[in-house]
């Protein structure tokens, strides 16, 4: 088998054989814990999947059933930009490194480690929803979305093998280490070892959280580190499509609950998600991803801007990139009442990255909100405020309700499932899951998608079971 045809990458592998030996080294230990925490039950099935097989606009989605353990996972770099000098932090106008610097090889390793952990911990998530699939074309989206985090995870990797020497080799272990959700050796950050065992919790995850994805990647492929820039670039392509399925696949659910409703029937008697409930896993799913932000007052947000390390979202579109001068307003909980302190605008790169979020979130719920409308109803969806069950930064350990307005414990205890998921939403979502996997079937809780994959029809047999 020819190199490329192994693992398929734009980074000259077969020129580097210290480089090519730790990759393949690392290769079954990957295939390993796919075939131990990745998707469970299909792998033998033949799977309409979308390959990266280039970087080049024609060539890298290539669509084809595949064997997900066949799957071409590969390393791609965005194309080089001649030139390209560090566009922000205490070294603008500086050439970008293609080697890390020495004195920012830990906060490098940190980043790239903490992003690489998110990939993988996903897939352990969202292991077994293949059993409850609501139909074909919902199965194959689910494991395209999982063959590309573990894209990702390659991406990340290649990094640490290429740039980090025996530390980045351990880190690469440990990366198939930790698990989701486990108590003892759990994923990095918050919302990685939420279980997401079914499917609505999946549309929100992938309309959410790998939209936080999206602003992480874009704030780090503007990094003075151009493999990381360059890598983090090309994975913002993928991520498109796994929003594409959250955001959709959430739309779909409200618009069956509308057909209902207008209907003049209980969506809930009829087994699909009412209205309430589908807010409710919003707010939670929402606030969960909020965390990922990190505190709107950090001083390791603003030693990675200084550093050239994180950008902001599309940091040329800002005037000034040293971001020394002025500030940034933020509500903070004092003596038991909200006020706003000023903040420098370095120390508040989280938040600002989550300004982005936010808005890119209300159009997402805008568009759910239209599917309403046109059913002639006048429920409406909303975005809590942020400050509503967070779990990171100044607001964590406070209680706030979804408007923002501060509670006591007892308060919070005593309305918290008016807002989160009560046991009882969970067990009538949970008893909506049948997995429907005929072509041209679909659940009934769910409408059709408009359109099916690369031009095919919804019928078509996207999952063909061995
Ligand atoms: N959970 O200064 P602070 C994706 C820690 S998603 C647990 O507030 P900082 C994907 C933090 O590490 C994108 N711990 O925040 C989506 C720090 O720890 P230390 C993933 C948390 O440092 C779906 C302490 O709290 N990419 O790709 O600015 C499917 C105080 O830190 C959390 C990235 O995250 C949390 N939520 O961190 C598949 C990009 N938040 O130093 C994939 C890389 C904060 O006290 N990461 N902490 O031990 C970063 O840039 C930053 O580390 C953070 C913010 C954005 C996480
Ligand atoms: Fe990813
Ligand atoms: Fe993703």
């Amino acid at each position: 088998m020819s190199l490329n045809d192994k693992i398929p990458n734009n980074v000259n592998l077969s020129d580097d054989r210290r480089l090519l030996r730790a990759l393949e080294q690392w290769q079954p230990s990957f295939l390993d814990w796919w075939q131990q925490v990745g998707p469970e039950g299909f792998q033998g099935d033949d799977v309409y999947l979308r390959t990266a097989i280039s970087v080049h606009t024609d060539g890298w989605a290539h669509f084809d059933y595949v064997k997900m353990p066949d799957y071409r996972w590969g390393i791609f770099l965005a194309p080089t930009e001649t030139e390209r000098s560090i566009g922000f932090g205490d070294h603008l106008g500086d050439p970008v490194w293609q080697e890390v610097p020495g004195e920012l090889r830990n906060m490098l390793r940190r980043i790239i480690v903490t992003q690489a952990d998110t990939e993988p911990a996903s897939v352990e998530q969202q292991r077994r929803l293949g059993h409850t699939a609501p139909s074909l074309y919902d199965l194959r989206n689910l494991f395209q979305v999982n063959v590309e985090e573990g894209r990702h995870l390659w991406a990340m990797v290649h990094l640490l093998h290429a740039h980090f020497g025996k530390d980045g080799r351990e880190e690469a272990e440990e990366l198939l280490a930790r698990r989701s959700g486990d108590p003892d050796k759990p994923r990095i950050l918050g919302a990685f070892n939420e279980p997401i065992s079914d499917w609505l919790s999946f549309y929100m995850f992938t309309m959410f959280t790998d939209r936080d994805g999206k602003f992480q990647l874009y704030a780090l492929s503007e990094s003075g580190f151009d493999p990381l820039a360059r890598a983090t670039k090309f994975m913002i392509t993928e991520e498109a499509h796994h929003m594409f399925v959250g955001e959709m696949g959430c739309d779909r659910v409200v618009q069956r609950t509308a057909e209902l409703m207008r209907a003049g029937k209980d969506p809930r008697a009829e087994g699909a998600v009412d209205v309430a409930t589908f807010q409710r896993y919003l707010n939670l799913w929402y606030t969960l991803s909020l965390d990922l932000f990190g505190g709107e007052i950090s001083s390791n947000a603003a030693d990675f801007f200084a550093a050239g390390v994180k950008g902001r979202y599309k940091e040329a579109q800002h005037e000034d990139h040293v971001a020394l001068t002025g500030d940034y307003v933020v509500p903070v909980v004092r003596n038991g009442a909200l006020v706003e302190e000023k903040v420098a605008v370095r120390n508040a790169m989280n938040e600002i990255l989550r300004d982005h979020y936010v808005e890119d979130c209300q159009r997402g719920v805008d568009r759910w909100n239209r599917t309403l409308e046109r059913a002639g109803l006048s429920e409406r969806l909303r975005l809590p405020s942020r400050r509503f069950h967070r779990q990171q930064g100044i607001h964590a350990g406070l209680c706030f309700d979804t408007e923002g307005n501060l509670l006591t414990g007892d308060q919070w205890e005593a309305r918290k499932h008016e807002w989160l998921p009560s046991p009882a939403d969970r067990a009538h979502v949970t008893s909506l899951m049948q997995g429907v996997h005929q072509p041209g079937r679909i659940a009934s809780w769910i409408a059709p998608p408009a359109k099916g994959i690369n031009g095919q029809a919804f019928e078509f047999e996207y999952v063909r079971r061995s």
